[in-house]
């Protein structure tokens, strides 16, 4: 069995996001996911439909058997479970997860996209993995756009909240 090296980004703009992050992460190490880097949880101005509330956003990193494919299911069924809603196409969410990187892989399809073909347009994804893969970041030679980016909780007490629900990431 090959594991391969994953990124997702989470976002969240409605209701309680910080507890939507949370959960995402805990259900994604329940679904085949090795977490192994969280970043901090940034505060960010959203990017594209800009009439709508500040987004709380995090990069997390893992190792994973999953194909490209299960990969975006597990992201799917997360964000049904966490009862996202899909009415405007850019409109707030409860839970958002996007995969930015599985392995060297690159995929073109109409369902799936991989490098995330928006990444170096959302300086809410850049900040966060430079944060937690800086070698990795610096490789990818893309500038960071000016956006609002705050840091809100640093990935220690991100770390600390997760070991307090039973999720340990080393
Ligand atoms: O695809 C991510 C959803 N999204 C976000 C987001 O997560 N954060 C910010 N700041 N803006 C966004 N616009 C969209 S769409």
């Amino acid at each position: 069995m090959k594991y391969e090296q994953v990124y997702l980004s989470l976002g969240s703009n409605l209701g309680n996001s910080l507890e939507y992050l949370l959960q995402a992460l805990i259900a994604l190490a329940g679904k085949g996911l090795g977490l192994d880097k969280v970043s901090s949880i940034y505060r960010t101005a959203a990017v594209g439909y800009t009439e709508q509330v500040d987004f709380l956003n995090m990069v997390v990193a893992g190792e994973t058997t999953l194909s490209a494919e299960e990969m975006l299911e597990v992201c799917l069924e997360i964000e049904n479970e966490l009862g996202r809603v899909r009415t405007k196409r850019w409109g707030p969410r409860t839970i958002d997860l996007d995969l930015l990187f599985l392995g060297e892989q690159k995929i073109d399809t109409e369902r799936l996209q991989i490098p995330h073909p928006r990444l170096q347009e959302r300086a809410f994804v850049l900040i966060p993995l430079r944060e937690i893969a800086p070698v990795f970041f610096k490789k990818l030679q893309v500038e960071i756009p000016a956006q609002k980016v705050e840091l809100l909780i640093t990935a220690i007490d991100v770390k600390i909240m997760l070991e307090e629900r039973g999720l340990v990431i080393v």
